[in-house]
């Protein structure tokens, strides 16, 4: 057995959290011989349901759950934590203007940035979840921890786009290698095909599936899967939710697989025209357990304008928290 890792969620009494803590405690994240301590963050008024997903993690009785702690307190949700899922938020209320969700939430990841970097691991890996998530990770990196270490998720939006293209082209998903999504986890998002590849036969998805297929249902399905979920499901995306920030997590300290990459939204280094530190999707290599953007890929005139429409979508948040002083 390796030595024990402590890992914080917030948003614990929540139902992303109901999935995603479940699936940390068997060890989806950090494997089969590596014991998790699990730290639940919630906001007072939650924290007796909180104490009630701890009861049954309890109950449950996995192997490698070496203890769990429900808080309120962010300085002892984030006390020694080695991984942070930044689950909780403040939702979007019925006519809200976007500078007050954003305003809501910098008054939840500003001081929750200031605690990871007072509390927790030197080297903590952050993932935010809440929305909206890139600029919620912008204002927690503005916190001053390390650089590379606070990401948003756009792995759901990732394998949403696996998901529609496997059922479109009849290539299993474990085949798929090389999908993209640029930008912001809102509806500008751009799930790109352009290198997505067959690893069975090295086929470019681009020369298979049409143009129009593409630009009509492709990207507009993924953009707005999220909604689609909610009219059917009544409820918004959970359980896959969840399965993405695993799938992120896992492969964060695991390393991506030979040949593929995946999609994270990091604070840009300039690549790809992304002004420097906007937290932006890229196409991205986990080596040696830091995430690294895949460097020299060729961008054509269609892909330039939705990166750029994206990148405009985030420098209009951005410009918003400036504004608000939340960075
Ligand atoms: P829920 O409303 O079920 O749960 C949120 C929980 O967060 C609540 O229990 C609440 O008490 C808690 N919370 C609020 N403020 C907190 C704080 N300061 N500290 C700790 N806990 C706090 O939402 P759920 O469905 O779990 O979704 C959580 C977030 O994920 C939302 O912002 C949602 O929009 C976002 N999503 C992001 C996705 C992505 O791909 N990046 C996809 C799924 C989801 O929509």
């Amino acid at each position: 057995m390796n030595t024990p890792v402590t890992v914080t969620v917030t948003g614990a009494a929540g139902q992303i959290a109901y999935s995603l803590l479940f699936r940390i405690a068997a060890g989806g994240v950090f494997g089969p011989t590596t014991p998790v301590r699990l730290r639940l963050l919630e906001i007072p008024a939650a924290v007796r349901a909180a104490d009630g997903v701890a009861m049954e993690l309890f109950d449950a009785a996995f192997p490698l759950l070496a203890d769990v702690e429900v808080t309120d307190d962010p300085a002892v949700g984030f006390d020694g934590a080695d991984a942070a899922f930044l689950v909780g938020a403040k939702p979007r209320g019925k006519g809200a203007e976007r500078a007050e969700l954003l305003a809501d939430n910098g008054g939840i990841f500003g001081p929750q940035g200031r605690a990871i970097a007072g509390h927790a691991a030197d080297d903590v890996r952050v993932l935010v979840v809440g929305n909206p998530a890139n600029t919620n990770a912008s204002i927690v990196a503005a916190a001053g921890l390390p650089a590379g270490h606070v990401t948003a998720m756009t792995r759901l939006d990732h394998n949403r786009a696996l998901a529609q293209v496997s059922a479109a082209s009849g290539v299993p998903v474990a085949r798929l290698q090389r999908m993209t999504v640029w930008g912001n986890h809102s509806a500008t998002q751009f799930p790109d095909i352009a290198e997505l590849r067959d690893a069975a036969t090295g086929e470019r998805l681009a020369d298979r599936l049409s143009p129009e297929w593409v630009a009509d249902e492709f990207i507009p399905r993924v953009a707005r899967r999220g909604s689609e979920i909610i009219d059917v499901r009544g409820a918004s995306s959970a359980a896959s939710a969840a399965s993405a920030a695993v799938d992120h997590m896992h492969d964060w300290v695991h390393g991506t697989p030979e040949g593929d990459w995946v999609s994270v939204a990091l604070p840009s280094d300039g690549s790809y025209g992304v002004p420097e530190g906007l937290v932006s999707s890229f196409p991205c290599c986990s080596v040696d357990g830091e995430w690294e953007i895949v460097r020299g890929l060729e961008i054509g005139a269609d892909q330039r304008a939705r990166i750029d429409a994206t990148v405009a979508d985030l420098q209009a948040e951005a410009a918003t928290v400036r504004s608000l002083g939340l960075v």
